[in-house]
């Protein structure tokens, strides 16, 4: 199967590019490092230490497996690079991960936010028309969040839900609480897409993903030059990844709140495989097909107390101390989403264990001098009035991207920073 990647330089693009490149797929990458570069403005990055860019990552990638992926790097928004990744590589399949991923990314302030869905919605349109033009019968497997149902009082079902309404009854898209900015563009993402399965007839699968967790891959343990990125930090680390950090350098694990905020919940390795089994058994013409993409519900004082038992394990000393949550979101609420359709197509979970949050220690701990404890505790709130009290509370980057990409606001009429190496497509 030929299978574009979008977002292919991120935290699970990449694992997936050579999960699926292993299994004898043709690959082909597209990312314009975003996600580095947010990094490198906001002094955070990787726990674990990842090559330069993807060319050195496919360079690598051949050299250790014989295998090829290719490579564009290039934008999103852009048209031109849209159509030209879908003319020179016509896939069967596209997975789409290339978004910005962090709910506290898109509450910091207002450019941070505008970036958030401008270039999250237009990836994504780009993509659409992209497929109704040039590859109408392709099927896109986009990665969208269970947090676009936020935390409702009833059962969350895959997507849509029967509805009987003064006499009436129809099957409407399920009702949708997201709970940040970046949420919101993942609900909008699902609007758009819905509409173009009814208006267009193309075949969609929404992967509404919980939070992911893990390090490793049997991909990436095969060289250093693999390894995928991890953080930790309060905009793009999320909760498990957190608090596996905190607990080796000896910081309190951090639930907001109250911490009975429950969650779904699963393993990288599971990531990899639901959106195999997404591409090997494709949604009809004009079907808008959501799976609910987790395997375990934990609330996050759970999750806090198995790090702790985990790390008693080995003789760490972990304490828990619940820290005033900067987010407005219930702290106490019925949480039950159903996850049957991905087990039906064959996935088979991993769940989490103390022995898997002993694997992570490990991985920290060899990591652990990279650790930049300034970024650990929660800077960015929800509430309105109360200043972000970041050293970084402005940002010249989403600044320049929003002006490069909104030329409507010519008094912004500074030059959009592009990568150094120009949008070609690259093998190797
Ligand atoms: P990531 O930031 O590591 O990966 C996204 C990649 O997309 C990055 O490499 C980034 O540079 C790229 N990208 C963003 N905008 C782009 C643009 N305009 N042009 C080209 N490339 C662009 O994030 P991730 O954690 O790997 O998440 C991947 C996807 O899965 C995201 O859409 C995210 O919303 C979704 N998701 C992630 C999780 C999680 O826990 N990690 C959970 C649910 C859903
Ligand atoms: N939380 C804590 N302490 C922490 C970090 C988080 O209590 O130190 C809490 C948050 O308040 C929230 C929950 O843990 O209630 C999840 O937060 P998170 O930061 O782990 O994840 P979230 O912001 O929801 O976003 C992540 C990914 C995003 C994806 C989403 C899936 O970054 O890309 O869409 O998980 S879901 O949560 O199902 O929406």
């Amino acid at each position: 199967m030929k299978v574009l990647i979008l977002g292919g330089d991120g935290y699970l693009g990449w694992p997936t590019a050579m999960y699926l490149s292993r299994r004898g797929h043709e690959v082909h990458l597209v990312d314009n490092y975003l996600r580095r570069r947010v990094h490198t403005e906001a002094g955070s990055g990787s726990l674990t230490p990842i090559a330069p860019d993807l060319e050195t990552r496919v360079t690598a990638w051949r050299e250790v497996t014989g295998a090829t992926i290719t490579m564009t790097e290039g934008d999103l928004t852009e048209w031109s690079v849209v159509e030209q990744a879908f003319r020179d590589f016509p896939p069967d399949a596209i997975i789409h991960y290339g978004e910005i991923p962090a709910a506290p990314y898109s509450m910091k302030d207002r450019a941070r936010s505008v970036l958030t869905q401008y270039n999250n919605v237009v990836n994504t349109l780009n993509v659409l028309w992209a497929m109704h033009e040039f590859a109408p019968d392709t099927h896109l497997v986009k990665l969208g969040t269970m947090g676009e149902y936020g935390t409702p009082n009833i059962d969350i079902e895959e997507g849509w839900l029967e509805v009987n309404h003064n006499g009436r009854q129809d099957r409407l898209p399920f009702p949708k609480l997201p709970g940040s900015f970046y949420h919101c563009s993942k609900v909008h993402d699902s609007t758009n897409i819905e509409f173009a399965c009814r208006a267009w007839g193309i075949r969609a699968t929404d992967l509404n993903q919980g939070v992911v967790y893990g390090i490793e891959t049997k991909e990436t343990k095969l060289d250093p030059r693999l390894a995928t990125r991890f953080d930790y930090d309060e905009i793009w680390g999320t909760a498990l990844n957190r608090f596996c950090v905190q607990a080796i350098i000896g910081h309190p694990l951090t639930p907001y709140g109250k911490g009975e905020q429950r969650r779904g919940f699963l393993n990288i390795l599971d990531t990899l495989r639901c959106v195999e089994l997404a591409c090997l058994h494709p949604a009809e013409r004009g079907e808008f097909r959501v799976f609910n993409q987790f395997t375990e519900q934990f609330s996050i004082n759970e999750l806090a107390e198995l790090v702790k038992k985990a790390g008693s394990e080995v003789g760490l000393d972990v304490t828990i101390e619940n820290v005033a949550n900067p987010r407005v979101e219930k702290e106490t609420h019925y949480y039950n989403a159903k996850h049957e359709e991905l087990l039906k197509l064959g996935l088979e979970p991993h769940l989490l264990s103390e022995t898997l949050v002993g694997h992570m220690f490990d991985v920290i701990r060899r990591n652990r001098d990279r650790v930049i404890t300034d970024h650990i505790l929660p800077r960015t709130t929800w509430r309105a009035g109360v200043p972000t009290q970041s050293a970084d509370s402005s940002s010249a980057l989403a600044d320049d991207l929003l002006a490069g990409t909104m030329p409507a606001r010519p008094h912004h009429g500074r030059p959009r920073p592009r990568p150094a190496s120009a949008q070609g497509v690259h093998s190797a």
